[in-house]
């Protein structure tokens, strides 16, 4: 199979696509509790990624809702067009059935990942819907664990275009 091309030739592989999705409140980034959730805004950290994506010659499509119908409608729409997907998703965590039926039914490779460490915290944020379907959790490492998360599954990407 031939692997992601990083030439920038425009004749060349089209770049996968990997979605990166916001869950609920995460627009209020850099604006309030910066002691638990940090100082960058979410603008900033879609901005750091989709640059890291072009290094990586991933096309990076940030997505950010308050809404879970709205989350599972975008994942459902990504179904046959992006390769895998990163996902913090913030209060559904949790809660929701409803997202991990989403994410399982599309059968993609997901990233979860969390800016604060969940289990240094209540004991409600210790359990997750995802992370059972999940290929990686990163929770605790700030803006940095979209980087991270990225490039794992970047990587995941390449190895599996090798095979
Ligand atoms: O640590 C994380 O990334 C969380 O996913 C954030 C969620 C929380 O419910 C999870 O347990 C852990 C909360 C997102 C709220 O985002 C805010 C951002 C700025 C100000 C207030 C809330």
């Amino acid at each position: 199979m031939k692997t992601p091309s990083r030439s920038g030739n425009p004749a060349a592989t089209p770049a996968p696509h990997i979605a990166v999705i916001h869950g609920p409140n995460l627009n209020l980034l850099g604006t309030r509790e910066p002691n638990i959730y940090g100082s960058s805004t979410l603008e900033e950290i879609n901005r750091r990624l989709i640059e890291l994506g072009r290094e990586l010659g991933i096309a990076v499509s940030p997505f950010q809702s308050n809404h879970e119908g709205e989350i599972v409608d975008f994942i459902h729409s990504i179904r046959d067009t992006h390769a895998g997907i990163v996902i913090n998703p913030a209060g559904l965590t949790h809660t929701s059935v409803a997202l991990r039926d989403a994410l399982a039914a599309v059968a993609l490779p997901i990233v979860e990942v969390h800016l604060s460490n969940t289990h240094a915290r209540e004991e409600f944020r210790r359990r997750s819907y995802v992370s059972p379907i999940a290929l990686g959790v990163i929770s605790g490492l700030g803006p940095a664990g979209y980087e991270f998360a990225l490039k794992a599954l970047a990587a995941r990407l390449e190895q599996t275009a090798s095979e």
